[in-house]
């Protein structure tokens, strides 16, 4: 365990100190918005990053992949500013600190939002490894965070009312993509009044909203180091698997300090504490046997399943 939390602080520094680079670095003649996009995108775990490094180097990519484990942290730390503004979860505090609407201005919280997103793809594309492993990267890194994946779950996230009257229609299926992380992958709201339908809209919310970026993360560490389409596929499901896992043990550990709002829908709500913990463990478990022992993604998930889980 000491080995694997030096290794994931080694990578954490290591994107850190890239990223501080990369945006300090760029060409932009407006000082506002360079210190609201370096305030965002300071102060991360940089768990997606580490999977895209590691991934590939595990793979047997002996290039620098550091250009998309930046590309996809920078979309990370843009979702969160956005997810903050008040139109959205109108959270005041981010990774410790005023969120960052709090300390610019929600016009600028757009702004940064916006500006860490598109430099995202700029970062990606600038990319030294073989141009078309660039491109599918690319690809990959656009499906996870747009309608298919991140925003997709953000608007399932922003209307649980409508989900419980059946007027939102049912979102783009999982299916087939990543492997199921929850029991159904229905993309057909089916009947409402029925609770497991209800639950399997929590689940597709949580496979978009968070499964997707660390599905992303894998999938890109394997398709940037030239992995075989079934490597590639494998990654990607154990990717998803961590990331359903670690939505819902953040539901849990969220509910267990009181902070879940009544209009939020989330797993607990829908099957119960003990159930939701347990799909958690089964993800965590499933995310083992997909990356295979030794590997970061793997220790990653035992690090949650023993410490916060209490497995
Ligand atoms: C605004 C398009 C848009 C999307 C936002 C994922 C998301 C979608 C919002 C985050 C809401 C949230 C706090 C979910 C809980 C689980 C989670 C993804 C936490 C944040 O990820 P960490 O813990 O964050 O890896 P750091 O700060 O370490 O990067």
């Amino acid at each position: 365990m000491e080995d694997f939390i030096r290794e994931l602080e080694c990578l954490r520094k290591a994107i850190d100190e890239a990223m501080e680079g990369a945006l300090l670095g760029y060409p932009c003649d407006v000082p506002l918005i360079r210190e609201a996009m370096v305030y965002s995108a300071e102060g991360g775990k940089r768990l997606r990053g580490a999977i895209v490094l590691s991934t590939y180097k595990d793979l047997g990519g002996d290039g620098d992949a550091m250009h998309f484990a930046l590309a996809i942290e920078m979309i990370q730390a843009y979702s969160l500013v956005h997810d903050d503004l008040p139109c959205m979860d109108d959270a005041e505090m981010r990774r410790g600190r005023p969120a960052c609407h709090k300390k610019f201005g929600e016009a600028m919280g757009v702004l940064a939002g916006d500006a860490l997103l598109t430099l995202a793809f700029e970062t990606a594309a600038s990319s030294d490894l073989p141009p078309y492993r660039v491109v599918e990267g690319i690809k990959a890194l656009a499906y996870g965070a747009g309608a298919a994946g991140m925003v997709g779950g953000q608007v399932l996230d922003l209307q649980p009312e409508a989900i419980r009257r059946g007027a939102c229609p049912g979102g783009p299926s999982a299916n087939g993509r990543a492997g199921a992380a929850g029991p159904s992958d229905s993309d057909s709201p089916g009947d409402l009044a029925d609770p497991e339908n209800l639950a399997d809209r929590v689940r597709l919310m949580y496979r978009l909203k968070t499964g997707r970026l660390f599905e992303t993360a894998a999938k890109l560490g394997a398709i940037l180091a030239g992995a075989p389409a079934a490597t590639v596929e494998r990654a990607a499901e154990a990717g998803m698997h961590f990331g359903f896992a670690f939505q819902i043990l953040d539901d849990i550990e969220d509910a267990a300090q009181g902070g879940v709002e009544e209009d939020k829908d989330t797993l607990l709500k829908r099957i119960s504490l003990e159930k939701a913990r347990e799909e958690a463990i089964m993800g965590f478990q499933r995310c083992k046997q997909l990356a295979g022992s030794g590997r970061l993604l793997a220790r990653l998930a035992d690090h949650y399943l023993v410490t916060r889980l209490g497995v």
